[in-house]
């Protein structure tokens, strides 16, 4: 059976548990984690994998860092964002036809990374920072350019006609600049997103609201995104306009289209587009996208997420519940008594590659924050801490050698029960 038929089935009630998961989600808590769904909707997949989205593209990642006029460079910087959009929020549904259900990743849990390409080798961090709440940090550094992505993200959802999910947190994007030793800095916001198609048993996501891009050479992006409606629209669809930071009104360049689809950028307001104004275009169909490479299962450390999942995923891909069942909870217990542990022994979960940082106010924040409504503290009491990218902590992790057989082994049991 192919999933659309599935799909239906489940909607129509056809032997799966559709229906008694709408019902449920009726009376949603807003806890993700917490909803029973049915098993066509899970996903092998943890939510610390999803850090990879931010760079499908490389040489788009890393573009900014060949520009030296601050306005194209903070469009680049737009460009690059809307180049990611479909590989965040549809890539699912394009590839399964319907939005899964990511696994819930434990405390310390890593998905570790590279990206090579003609724009050399990108590196990804990705690390589950803290678990309740849920919130999930990742680095991004390409090396020849020394472009630098840090971020931490949460969601918080709501139920009102369908789910509302709100994602709190933001991303930093460091730019080396070729005409200073100050690197700029682009401070990131995330869409609010929601979920349709749930009553025909196949969610797929659809962006709401805006969000913004705003930079320390002065140009902030707003980019507004709306879906089909009942009368006009199409789905997936966003304008954007890149202004000198705080003259919303003097656009230098307007970006429309589908972020699943394709989009052009203009120079200008809209208004004036034409042929003449057209700067660029993307079609994603049209564009290479680069694997991520991540190593051998059994390369890899115990926490890192295909590795310590590999038995829940396995168990979802044969549709075997129970087995999903037995393994998840098998990590549940082990991960609440190396808390019990913890406690009782006076001491934290030490994060591998990201600290909470202390020193308050935060630089960025503070600088490029007020100008896109995103406050001092970054949201820190709904992320568990304002997480940064600790590079002694990376540099040291760098340098420990491969575990042993017994030594990952000894994780593996201590920490996930395997
Ligand atoms: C809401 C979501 C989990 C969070 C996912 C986030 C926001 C994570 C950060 C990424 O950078 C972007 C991203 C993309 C997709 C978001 C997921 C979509 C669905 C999932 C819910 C927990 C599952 C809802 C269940 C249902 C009904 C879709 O199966």
């Amino acid at each position: 059976m192919d999933s659309a038929q599935q799909n239906s089935n489940a909607a129509a009630g056809g032997g799966s548990s559709w229906g008694a998961f709408l019902k449920s989600i009726a009376s949603f808590n807003g806890d993700l984690a917490s909803l029973t769904a049915p098993p066509f909707i899970l996903s092998g997949t943890s939510l610390t994998e999803f850090s990879s989205y931010w760079c499908e593209h490389p040489p788009v990642f890393a573009a900014p860092a060949k520009e030296s006029d601050p306005a194209k460079r903070a469009l680049l910087v737009l460009k690059w964002f809307l180049t990611t959009l479909k590989q965040q929020y549809a890539s699912r549904s394009e590839q399964y036809g319907n939005e899964k259900k990511p696994l819930n990743p434990f405390l310390g849990e890593l998905f570790l990374g590279k990206w090579e390409d003609e724009a050399g080798v990108t590196e990804l961090i990705s690390e589950q920072v803290s678990h309740h709440p849920p919130a999930t940090a990742y680095n991004i550094t390409n090396l020849p350019t020394g472009v630098r992505l840090e971020g931490y993200n949460a969601q918080k959802a709501s139920f009102s006609k369908t789910i509302n999910i709100k994602q709190i947190g933001h991303a930093v994007l460091t730019v080396p600049s070729s005409t200073s030793d100050q690197p700029d800095t682009f401070l990131i916001t995330l869409p609010s997103l929601h979920i349709e198609g749930l009553i025909f048993g196949s969610p797929f996501i659809e962006l709401d609201g805006a969000s913004y891009i705003t930079s320390s050479t002065g140009y902030t992006a707003k980019i507004d995104y709306s879906g089909k409606g009942w009368l006009s629209g199409k789905k997936n669809s966003f304008v954007a306009s890149l202004y000198p930071t705080g003259k919303e009104k003097e656009v230098l360049y307007n970006v429309s289209g589908q972020w699943t689809k394709s989009f052009e950028i203009h120079s200008g307001a809209a208004k004036h587009n034409s042929k003449s104004t057209l700067v660029d275009s993307w079609d994603p169909e049209k564009q290479q996208h680069t694997p991520l490479t991540v190593a051998p299962i059994e390369k890899q450390h115990p926490l890192e997420s295909r590795r310590a999942w590999s038995k829940v995923a396995n168990a979802i891909l044969k549709g075997d519940l129970e087995a999903v069942g037995q393994e998840k909870s098998r990590i549940e217990v082990a991960q609440r008594e190396a808390r019990a542990r913890e406690k009782v022994e006076g001491r934290m979960w030490q994060r591998r590659y990201f600290s909470v940082y202390t020193d308050a106010p935060d630089r960025v924040l503070t600088q490029l924050g007020p100008a896109i409504g995103l406050a001092e503290h970054g949201d820190a009491d709904k992320t568990g801490g304002l997480w940064r990218f600790d590079a002694t902590k990376a540099e040291k992790e760098r340098g420990q050698p491969q575990l042993s057989d017994e030594e990952a082994s000894k994780i593996a049991k201590e920490l996930l029960g395997q």
